[in-house]
């Protein structure tokens, strides 16, 4: 049996250590940041005391209210919520907002719940091609549920826009899928709506059109990246990448969509709401229209840009050549085809550089494996990095790389 005292220790332990990892080392995985000291708090708070099932009264024409009673706090912090975020993305006018979903997965699946039935056609990019396992991998839920179809990229890395096409008159899909966890350059949103629609007038059937923005979706509040709004009919993302916020998922639709969205997240995929998470979500949206913020995020593209220069002049192979956004990936496959990403990962950490092994587009490993590895900017630009201590990094990691070959 557990002694609960040595355990407790045991983890205090574990949180110290971790805070002394997070505190030293260089922390490049695309997908993770460090959030302010105003939103530890708010996850901290006595929020995540409260149960509030259901969603604000009157938020939506024949919405219920809650199913608990002293909810009339909690009512208020997630519609301001809900209003923040619309505002972030200058969407109040067309679009509805649920600040419930607990992940970016939950988000997802909630979207494909309110538009989509099992067996339906998902058209969306695959996980080696820089998709996410939520977008139709065999081993999630939306690769069992949906008959998914993959869209790719070219030889040179680059979404295929004309393959995209040809896949919407070939297998008519009810919904197309853009975003992604692993792609550099700019999505065209606006190319895509045009495509469905141009598809539409020549007869073929008009599919939802969904955007997952969550590893962008702090460069689109800042106007880093285009933005989906305006063309998508769902867009899901998480608020902790590049947002800079809590653990979590919203998911935007429009208006029209609003009542069918809230009840695929609730009662359709989950219960409870977590309103620590929803109140630290609504500081993290205020944190996303400050001019400080938006300078932080023009730093982290500037950032990743040369970093991915340094590693091209070093002779390194970045897919697509370089990026747009806050990452690159690093295609070992050619230059290094005796290393593995897992390998390169595992040499850095001892390094105290921590990034993630990727698939390449084409991958001959398993994602165990993988042939790469995926580079981002947000964490350390969020501790002050800047262009210099990007490009000394690229190098120190030249040289650890170097030293394995030997
Ligand atoms: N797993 C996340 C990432 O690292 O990109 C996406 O959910």
């Amino acid at each position: 049996m557990l002694d609960i005292q040595r355990t407790k220790l045991r983890l205090l332990n574990l949180l110290d250590k971790e805070i002394t990892r997070q505190n030293n080392n260089i922390e490049l995985i695309a997908s993770e940041n460090f959030v302010s000291d105003d939103i530890r708090d708010a996850l901290g708070s006595c929020f995540t005391n409260k149960y509030s099932e259901g969603y604000p009264a009157n938020r939506i024409s024949g919405n219920k209210g809650r199913y608990y009673g002293g909810c009339e706090y909690v009512d208020e912090v997630e519609q301001l919520c809900c209003d923040i975020w619309l505002e972030v993305f200058g969407a109040k006018e067309n679009y509805h907002v649920n600040v419930q979903p607990h992940s970016g997965s939950q988000a997802n699946m909630a979207a494909y719940f309110s538009v989509l039935k099992p067996g339906d056609t998902i058209l969306s990019l695959s996980l080696d091609n820089g998709g996410h396992l939520t977008h139709g991998s065999k081993v999630n839920f939306s690769g069992k549920l949906y008959n998914i179809v993959f869209y790719n990229v070219n030889k040179n890395g680059l979404i295929d826009y004309e393959d995209l096409s040809d896949k919407i008159k070939r297998y008519h899909p009810n919904l197309v899928l853009a975003g992604a966890s692993a792609y550099s350059r700019i999505i065209d949103f606006e190319k895509i709506y045009n495509i469905i629609n141009q598809l539409y007038l020549d007869g073929y059937n008009k599919p939802y059109f969904m955007v997952d923005m969550a590893h962008i979706a702090g460069l689109v509040a800042a106007g880093a990246h285009c933005s989906p709004f305006g063309y998508a009919d769902i867009i899901t993302t998480t608020t902790h990448k590049t947002l800079r916020g809590p653990r979590g998922g919203m998911i935007f639709c429009k208006k029209e969509l609003a009542k069918k969205v809230d009840s695929a997240v609730f009662p359709g995929c989950q219960g409870g709401p977590l309103q620590n998470i929803i109140y630290a979500k609504a500081i993290c949206g205020l944190e996303a229209m400050t001019d400080s913020y938006k300078e932080y995020i023009y730093q982290v593209v500037k950032n990743a840009r040369s970093m991915a220069d340094a590693f091209k002049q070093m002779e390194y192979k970045v897919v697509t050549g370089g990026t747009d956004n806050h990452m690159f990936l690093l295609d070992f496959s050619e230059t290094h085809p005796n290393l593995s990403g897992k390998d390169i990962q595992e040499e850095l950490d001892k390094h105290n550089i921590t990034v993630n092994k990727n698939c390449v587009p084409n991958e001959k490993r398993s994602p165990m494996q993988a042939s790469g590895i995926r580079i981002g900017t947000p964490a350390m630009t969020t501790k002050g990095w800047t262009e210099d201590e990007f490009v000394k990094c690229a190098k120190e990691i030249d040289k650890i790389i170097e030293n394995m070959q030997k």
